[in-house]
Formats: structure tokens, sequence, C-alpha cells
């Protein structure tokens, strides 16, 4: 069974019920949330050998975090203990004309504070296959972005397959300070996924002749992108999921992949929107699903977009549908119907 490891932060999720909004709400739903926890449970559910890494306080909410992962047979040996708090983000869903907000309550979470010495790569990446992270975890903190090198360079060195998601969030850092970063930690990456805005935001590399606020997506235009990015960091593979924006309840959904000589372009799905939130997670997961179990990049391709539509529909932030219904879904039209 192939293995993987993915790090970030894990945050307990406080969502309003139902489309409340803020200011509105007596209560919140809890659930527990984060890029890189979500594609580890996508992994986990899909039946890998998933190992998370991140620290999070030696309290009963801590553990619960740890216990959310273990519920869905994510390997937690290797997540350190200790610091003050694990990080908190709150959701208001949107409709229709109405966005969807969030709010970050995640100053000093124990990750973002954590120390090298938390972790021995040796020991955690001793037997795994692939390691995968994202824009999310060096954006938390210098110490975090430091902890990330680490990580990636000794992936590199015991032979790992890397992945990244560039998962741009403004409210963490700059577009300045993201390119810094990354910049330093792209040598490492053999697989850079990201949305149609997250290699302008990040790189500064924009897609020509589209006008993703008019909700029109230019597919060659991001394969422009995508040859740009492999030019810069000679990435072996590059993958966008290309979100037409029709309102905050009905989207366009599909994506393109570039491996440096041909573009893959996925089918597209009309998606009526439950919850949007991991839905890039759900995204990487799948398209680290396909490759790790060496499906053709046409089907890798079109099993992330599946996976990552189905996810739509589902409330929380972790992807929990099955190979089977993913591959159910590829086999019909793209309506939903087989
Ligand atoms: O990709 C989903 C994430 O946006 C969500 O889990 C919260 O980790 C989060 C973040 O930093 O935005």
């Amino acid at each position: 069974m192939k293995r993987i490891v993915t790090l970030g932060e894990i945050m307990l999720r406080l969502s309003t019920p139902g489309f409340e909004r803020f200011v509105q709400a007596d209560n919140f739903d809890a659930c527990y949330g984060g890029g890189e926890a979500n594609v580890c449970v996508s992994l986990a559910n899909y039946g890998l050998d998933a190992r998370f890494i991140t620290k999070v306080p030696k309290h009963e909410i801590g553990q619960s975090a740890v216990n959310a992962l273990r519920k869905y047979g994510v390997d937690t040996t290797y997540i350190a203990r200790g610091g003050e708090r694990l990080g908190i983000y709150y959701l208001e869903s949107g409709a229709s004309q109405r966005p969807s907000k969030v709010i970050y309550d995640r100053a000093h979470a124990a990750i973002a504070e954590a120390d090298s010495s938390d972790f021995n790569w040796k020991e955690i990446f001793d037997g795994i296959d692939w390691f995968h992270f994202t824009g999310i975890t060096p954006a938390l903190s210098d110490k975090a972005a430091g902890i990330t090198l680490e990580a990636c360079k000794a992936a590199k060195e015991m032979g790992l397959t890397v992945s990244v998601d560039l998962n741009y969030r403004k409210k963490l850092w700059t577009p300045e300070k993201a390119g810094e970063v990354m910049a330093t930690l792209m040598p490492y990456v053999d697989v850079c996924i990201g949305n149609e805005e997250d290699a302008e935001k990040v790189f500064g590399i924009h897609a020509d002749d589209t006008d993703i606020t008019k909700g029109e997506i230019n597919h060659e235009a991001y394969e422009g992108v995508a040859k740009k990015l492999i030019e810069r960091f000679g990435f072996k593979y590059v993958a966008s999921t290309l979100r037409e924006s029709h309102s905050a309840s009905d989207n366009g959904w599909s994506a393109l992949l570039y491996d440096g000589e041909k573009s893959y372009l996925s089918k597209k799905y009309d998606v009526r929107i439950v919850d949007r939130v991991g839905g890039g997670d759900s995204f990487a997961s799948g398209l680290i699903y396909g490759l790790i179990t060496e499906m053709p990049l046409q089907e890798a391709l079109e099993f992330a977009v599946a996976a990552s539509a189905l996810k739509h529909t589902i409330p929380g932030d972790a992807n929990l549908v099955s190979t089977e219904e993913v591959e159910t879904l590829m086999k019909g039209d793209g309506s939903g119907r087989v």
C-alpha cells in the first residue's frame, strides 16, 4: 500500500448553522479542518496509509482534533504535543449572491510556534512514498516556514515525491512574502497544484485573456500559466482547478493538468454548492490518489475533478467519498446522472 505524509495545521471549525449570518448565530456547528489535514483524511478514506504531521496542545481540545483524524483512519503517531492553543476558524456559508465568509482566530497556534526539534523527519518519512504540503503551512509563521523547508529537504533526500498546493491565503501573508518564501520551497516539488488565482498571487504569473470575475475561464490561458510554472521551477506536473463562479451557490468546476508537453482538460461539472470549503483539498487528494496509483494522466485528472465535485455536496471540510462513488460519477456525462 502506498504511504503518504502531509504537514500542516488542524483547526477547530465553528460554522453558523445553515446559512445564518455570524451576528445571528446563537450556537455553532463544530468540526475540524485544515488544508493538509483535509487531504490526509481524504487519502486515508481512499485506503492509503496517510500520516498527518502537526503540533496540537496537550489538552482535551488538542486531543479532540487528533481523534477527529483517527476517526477517518489517519495515522497520528508523529503529531507533536504542546504549545498554547489550537487555531479556530469561523465560517458563515454564503448562498446565491451572498459570498461565504471566514474569520481566522489562529495566531499563536501550537503548530505556528512549533520548533524544528518537534519533528524527526528521518523517522517520519521512513518507508513513505509521497509528501504533500500547502502554501498555508509556511504562511503561519517564519518558524513554520522553516519546518516546511526542513521537511521538503528531507523528503527529497529520502526519494519521496513531493507535491504542493499553492493555496494562497491573503489573510495570512502578502503576495510579496508568499512569493519569496514559496520560491525557496519549489525546488523540492514535483507536482504543483493550485486554483486559477494562486500562481498569480504567489508568483505573479497570470493567465492572459481570461477574466474570472466574469466567470469566464480560458483554458489555453491556464495552459500558459502551467508552462511558465514548469519553465521557472522544473515541476513534473502542474494542475489547476478552474472554477466558474456563477453565484455563491452554483459553480462550473473543471481542471487542467500539464505535464510539460501536453495538457489534459477534464470534464466540467455544474456544482450546486452545499459546502465549498475543502474543494481544492479534495482535488489535490484526488490527483495524488490518481498519480500514486499510477492511473493514466487523463484518468487521474478526471478522478480528482469528480472527487472534488462530490466534495461540494458534503458539509464539513473533509471529502468523505469512496473511490467507487468517484468512479461512478466519472462514468457519467458530468451532470451527476449515470
Ligand atoms: O482548504 C480548506 C481550508 O481553507 C480550511 O480548512 C481552512 O486551513 C484552512 C485555511 O487556512 O484556510
